[in-house]
């Protein structure tokens, strides 16, 4: 009912009276007015008028369903957002959830409290300063092409982010970076049988209109948000949806053909790290190696020492990066 009423507001840019919402919707005035008082509580700046009624004002910069609903384009993506104030993980709840839900199901928080990133790393994910999301999937996809929707999303966030004018590079396979700092990070989680994907969570975090002072000391170091290098605000639910609109359309693509071609060649581009010596981290090791491309399959090509190497995920680091 509060979504209605909220359309209802939108639809005008005069005043509405009580009267006429609650003709539209069939329910009193006095039930009509709790609901704009929940919606002030959340942040909607509603003018109230008594002889002519309501009048929309501002809408908060938050990311729920019915902020973000009005920038989709998806087919199906989005069009269920479960949207939480708080929460330890939207990863963690996905994953909780994801055997059974709607394919395209969307969890976003304003703040998560224990943020993951990947090997058990923590996600720093301040209150209204970002995007926390996970997207919800269920591809007929054997568990060794999960991989490639990591490389899609990778493409997505990179295309969402040129649209806002902002240049970054691609630092296979899960984070997008700007002057060598890291913006956001991709964690893909999966629930899969030997040939099977049951379920896919596709974990987003990106550092919108975060401040330095929201990283400690260590963090500011390795990393960065849109407005510490655009000395901009940017409103999230925009870049939300329009990353939510091209993600879908590489996904519905990729499925249709299975050609991850296009979307390895925007990784490819844009890398920050090809042709580039970095260090590779593996459980018991870690060494120094040149980048020298992305095969088809996207797989790292490194050259250790003379030796070609593969590498189909991993940690590869830039801080001992240095060019030769
Ligand atoms: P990662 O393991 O590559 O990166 C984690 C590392 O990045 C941390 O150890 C820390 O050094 C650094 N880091 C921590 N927080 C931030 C931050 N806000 N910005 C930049 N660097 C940071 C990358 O893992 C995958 C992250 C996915 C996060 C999303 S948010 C929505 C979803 N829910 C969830 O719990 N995780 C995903």
């Amino acid at each position: 009912m509060k979504s209605k009423i909220l359309n209802i507001l939108r639809s005008t840019d005069t005043y509405i009276s009580g009267e006429e919402i609650s003709k539209l919707l069939g329910i009193s005035r006095a039930a009509i007015w709790k609901h704009i008082n929940q919606l002030k509580k959340e942040g909607y700046q509603i003018d109230s008028l008594t002889k002519s009624g309501y009048k929309l004002i501002s809408s908060p910069d938050i990311l729920s369903f019915d902020e973000i609903s009005p920038f989709l384009k998806t087919k199906f993506i989005g069009h269920d957002i479960l949207y939480f104030e708080s929460i330890d993980s939207t990863n963690t709840f996905a994953k909780s959830i994801s055997q059974n839900c709607k394919d395209g199901l969307v969890i976003i928080a304003e703040e998560q409290t224990k943020g993951r990133g990947r090997l058990g790393r923590t996600w720093v994910s301040p209150k209204r300063k970002g995007i926390w999301m996970s997207i919800i999937l269920h591809p007929n996809l054997p568990p060794s092409e999960a991989h490639k929707i990591t490389i899609i999303t990778a493409s997505s966030i990179y295309t969402t982010l040129s649209k806002f004018n902002i240049e970054t590079k691609i630092k296979w396979p899960n984070d997008i970076i700007i002057n060598e700092k890291k913006v956001c990070g991709i964690l893909t989680e999966m629930n899969a049988e030997l040939n099977h994907i049951n379920s896919l969570v596709i974990g987003i975090g990106i550092n919108v209109n975060t401040e330095v002072e929201d990283f400690n000391e260590e963090l500011r170091q390795i990393a960065t948000s849109l407005k510490i290098e655009t000395g901009e605000f940017i409103e999230r639910k925009k870049l939300a949806a329009e990353l939510l609109n091209n993600f879908e359309k590489f996904y519905i693509d990729y499925i249709a053909t299975k050609d991850i071609k296009p979307y390895l060649e925007i990784v490819r581009k844009n890398s920050a790290i090809i042709n580039k010596y970095v260090e590779i981290i593996k459980p018991n090791e870690k060494y120094i190696a040149k980048v020298i491309d992305i095969d088809d399959d996207g797989q790292l090509i490194i050259d250790k020492d003379g030796n070609i190497e593969k590498l189909i995920s991993g940690e590869v680091s830039l801080h001992n990066m240095y060019n030769k």
